[in-house]
């Protein structure tokens, strides 16, 4: 029998090799999923919570080589080489370059009460199970969004709501046309590797408050940060079972302007969403609750953290788990364009999609709150929002 050694020089890891994560950890934890998630930093990934910080461009050989193919996220730093040589990186940062020019522009704002979109929250009418909420989307002149995203960020959150500027359904080529000129229209390398042009480009403009909750994509994404920072949380795809994914009833926040407040509605008819269950910044009271009903992912191996700051771009490979946070520039805006290359659906996909299908061993169903008994699985609503998932 072949070892893993006997092929490429990768280490050998004996499947009797002691877990790193397991010793005095929740007896919870899996040793067959254990030995996945070490094998992969071991044989990939590295084995720290830092991801590779790149200070010279690859080139689409060794971006297809060593990122793309072995589903590898990297960082293109900011240094005089490599920080983005877009008109956008100086002319977004006047708010008023950016109210000319889309002076006849509508695009679409995301409301939400605390700034978390697509996300669990209290089911309106059994607040102890959760339901998703997507955000209250509601189209508006630039110049609105802009004073509501100003207008509701922690100084002023008496406003009410949240307000993040973003459409994943190629809005910087659509409702932004009018900047389309301040960037480069793909990623030369990543395009070059890939094969093809992207698939969508989207513009996202937040405040301190507005959060994206762990999630995957079915899309390579490079990610360029224009002004402000933003933080991401990163898991891979092996690592699945870390997020607890579970079927929650979708909800949408309605908005009324009227009387400033919102409120939740089950969608009728009713479908559910599968979502990951890990909130990786839980309230200090909750801390010790959320540990012990999500241990693989508190007890496993620590995330991945990533800061990608104006100037730079972040390879974020298919399939992986993200979640977003950001920091605003002086003004209070962080602005961000992202591109959305297909994924291949290869062998790669077809491993996690089986990976993601086994039960995680050992999970105490009954004692898990968040599964909900009346999940759908299987059905069309269920497929469609899995390919998103
Ligand atoms: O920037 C964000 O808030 C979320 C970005 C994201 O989820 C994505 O690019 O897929």
């Amino acid at each position: 029998m072949h070892s893993a050694s006997g092929f490429s020089g990768v280490p050998h890891l004996p499947s009797s090799k002691p877990h790193k994560f397991s010793a005095g950890k929740s007896p919870l934890m899996n040793p067959k999923l254990e030995n996945l998630w070490e094998e992969v930093r071991e044989l990939t990934l590295g084995t720290t919570p830092q991801i590779d910080r790149l200070r010279t461009p690859p080139t689409p050989l060794q971006f297809l080589r060593h990122y793309l193919s072995q589903n590898k996220p990297f960082i293109l730093s900011a240094s005089s080489a490599t920080t983005l040589q877009w008109p956008a990186t100086t002319l977004w940062t006047s708010t008023s370059y950016l109210l000319h020019t889309l002076s006849s522009s509508t695009v679409s704002l995301h409301l939400t009460p605390t700034g978390q979109a697509d996300s669990l929250t209290p089911h309106p009418s059994n607040p102890s199970s959760l339901c998703f909420a997507s955000a209250h989307v509601q189209r508006t002149s630039f110049s609105d969004a802009v004073d509501a995203i100003n207008a509701s960020n922690k100084n002023g959150s008496s406003a009410g709501f949240v307000a993040y500027a973003q459409q994943q359904n190629d809005c910087f080529r659509g409702e932004y046309g009018a900047l389309a000129g301040d960037c480069d229209s793909d990623v030369a390398w990543a395009t070059e590797a890939i094969g093809g042009l992207p698939e969508a480009v989207n513009l996202w403009i937040g405040n301190d408050l507005s959060e994206t909750s762990f999630h995957k994509d079915h899309y390579e994404n490079l990610y360029a940060v224009v002004t402000g920072e933003k933080h991401f949380v990163l898991l891979p795809p092996t690592d699945v079972h870390r997020m607890y994914i579970r079927e929650y009833p979708a909800a949408k926040y309605i908005y009324s302007e009227e009387t400033g407040e919102f409120k939740l509605e089950i969608e009728n008819p009713l479908r559910h969403v599968p979502w990951c269950s890990v909130n990786p910044y839980p309230l200090p009271e909750n801390q010790e609750k959320e540990m012990s009903k999500f241990p693989l992912y508190y007890n496993g191996p620590k995330p991945f953290e990533v800061t990608v700051k104006a100037g730079e771009i972040l390879y974020l490979p298919s399939m992986w788990f993200h979640h977003v946070r950001q920091t605003p520039d002086s003004r209070g805006l962080t602005i961000a364009v992202n591109y959305w290359y297909d994924m291949q659906f290869d062998i790669k996909y077809a491993y996690f999609n089986f990976l993601q299908s086994l039960p995680a061993p050992q999970e105490p169903t009954s004692h898990n709150p968040l599964t909900n008994e009346n999940a759908s699985d299987g059905d069309e609503n269920h497929r469609e929002e899995s390919a998103f998932l």
